[in-house]
């Protein structure tokens, strides 16, 4: 939970050293000034207005030399601000601005889930520092040269007697050695992510205390809930008629689409647990109801590809072309669909709660903005920044569906492929959650530990503030006007690639929304009071 006062004390320009505790301020002026204060992190979460004078030199200098004068204020005790931060990502947004990704560090570790963002206008001046800091590790940490503990392989094996087996790895089980904080603990751990589809789909992260052999957190990332190019033809799981991009090679044709960025490519499990072959036909015509699934899971993807990068020029899920792999019957009534941290998987569903998966436009954008997320804020899945991670896919999933299938979208997500007995019902509603009881409104947020403490309910405040942000309403008293979807998309589409980080809170995505809206359509603008009643009204200030 974050504390935060609000309070009128304006930051000056220019300023150098941060002011605290926490104020924050709108200033009516070019740019916007905003302070906020997160108590139990101990840390400023997000910070805006013109935070250094104007300078020629090169952002990273600007930007380091701002973390060194304000070291006290970060509590970076010994530390200078090149040892607590490496920059992990440099780019210029649309604004023309430069952004730079930081991620903090300790003696040479990275301390897992705490990355920053900061944005450094065309004069060299620092505007924004989102994302809390680790505060006072020197003073919660031993010298980390000095500890003696468990080996790689210790950790390793310490994860697969808590699993119970020992699974076929997709990929080689990947260990890091991190600083894992709790609280007001520190302890160095290794990171360990195991990633594997039988006997059912992991992509398990456990932090293994190096000291102890303690398991410190563990989670599983799945979200579970419970030759030559050639156009053929397919028929989806909905009847839908569509065409498809497919490669014909040696008189087979294949699912292999390389119109699109390094290609899409849907694979057939056969209904066993494995990510299974490249789907053939002979005669690039896709109309067996075995192909119903795959038709599906290829054209949306297709779809949402088109989606990024017509809209904000973005070239698949990480920036830089991936190739895009679906895999269709996984498994047998298999009742789910994920990204399973490199690829996406779908279950033909048992028939009664759920038809094939990829049958759902929503739900096949809902997947694919996961690898987004994870490619850009990389919010943790668990927790607020879980059920954030969880929102922005039902998000996108929406405005998805609103882009390519006008005359039937809606704020429902999952109606397509879910209970084809029963008309009109959806997994989820954005426009009213509670319909299948997730919260609405802040002060109703599921406090338990279930579903990495309910990713997928409290994603319902946050999708309830997006509703309320594209159609406008009164919600708790609290009166909205509507911007409309496309604004909406853009307004999260600019926070999850810039301003979101990896531990960020919903109170930390509500000032990097409002920071967006302001980027984007200026800092009085309806937009911007559009998204700060949004979240008013559902209980984030
Ligand atoms: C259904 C399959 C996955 C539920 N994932 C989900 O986090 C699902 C979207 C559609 O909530
Ligand atoms: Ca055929
Ligand atoms: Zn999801
Ligand atoms: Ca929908
Ligand atoms: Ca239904």
């Amino acid at each position: 939970m974050k504390g935060k006062i609000v309070t009128n004390v304006v930051l000056s320009l220019g300023l150098a050293v941060l002011a605290l505790p926490q104020s924050h301020v709108f200033a009516a002026n070019e740019v916007m000034k905003v302070e906020q204060y997160n108590t139990e992190r101990d840390s400023m979460e997000f910070l805006s207005g013109n935070l250094t004078e104007p300078s020629s030199l090169d952002p990273e200098t600007i930007l380091f030399s701002f973390l060194d004068k304000n070291k006290d204020s970060y509590k970076l005790g010994t530390k200078s601000a090149q040892e607590s931060f490496t920059v992990i990502k440099k780019m210029k947004d649309e604004l023309g601005n430069t952004v730079l990704k930081l991620q903090q560090m300790y003696e040479g570790k990275p301390v897992w889930g705490f990355t920053q963002s900061a944005v450094i206008n065309d004069k060299g001046v620092l505007n924004v520092f989102s994302g809390t800091v680790a505060a006072n590790l020197d003073k919660k940490l031993d010298s980390i040269s000095s500890q003696k503990g468990i080996t790689v392989a210790q950790a390793l094996a310490i994860t697969e007697k808590d699993l119970g087996f020992v699974p076929t790895y997709e990929q080689k089980p990947d260990t890091e050695a991190v600083i894992y904080t709790e609280n007001d603990k520190a302890d160095t751990a290794f990171k360990v992510n195991l990633n594997f589809l039988d006997p059912q789909p992991g992509n398990y992260f456990y932090f293994i205390s190096t000291k102890t052999g303690e398991i410190l957190n563990k989670f599983n990332a799945i979200d579970e809930v419970s030759g030559s190019n050639s156009v053929g033809t397919g028929k989806g799981v909905t009847n839908n008629t569509v065409s498809l991009n497919t490669t014909l090679s040696n008189g087979k044709y294949y699912l292999q689409d390389n119109t699109r960025g390094n290609g899409i490519f849907t694979y057939n499990a056969n209904n066993k647990a494995t990510s299974g072959t490249l789907w053939s036909d002979s005669d690039n015509i896709f109309n067996a109801s075995f192909d119903a699934p795959a038709v599906d899971a290829h054209y949306y993807a297709g779809k949402t590809y088109d989606f990024y990068k017509s809209t904000f020029n973005r070239n698949s899920y990480n920036g830089s072309g991936a190739a895009l792999k679906s895999t269709v019957h996984y498994s047998n009534n298999y009742n789910n669909a994920f990204w399973n941290g490199s690829q996406m998987v779908y279950g033909d569903g048992d028939g009664s709660t759920f038809i094939p998966l990829s049958g759902g436009l929503d739900v096949v954008a809902h997947e694919l903005t996961h690898a987004v997320t994870s490619a850009e804020s990389n919010l943790i899945y668990q927790n607020e920044s879980g059920a954030l991670n969880e929102a922005i896919s039902d998000i996108f999933g929406t405005v998805i569906e609103h882009k390519y299938q006008p005359t039937k979208a809606d704020y429902d997500i999952g109606e397509d492929i879910y209970t084809p007995s029963i008309a009109g019902d959806a997994l989820r509603s954005m426009a009213t959650p509670t319909l299948y009881g997730d919260p609405d409104h802040y002060s109703n947020r599921y406090t338990g530990s279930s579903d990495n403490g309910g990713v997928h309910t409290n994603s319902g405040i946050i999708n309830k503030a997006a509703y309320l942000i594209s159609k406008g309403g009164t919600h708790h008293g609290v009166s909205i006007q509507g911007i409309g979807i496309d604004k909406l998309g853009a307004i999260f589409y600019r926070a999850n690639t810039v301003y979101l980080t990896s531990n960020s809170t919903f109170a930390q995505a509500k000032a990097a929304l409002v920071q967006s809206a302001a980027d984007l359509y200026g800092t009085s603008s309806t937009e911007k009071d559009t998204v700060t009643n949004a979240f008013k009204a559902v209980g984030i200030n």
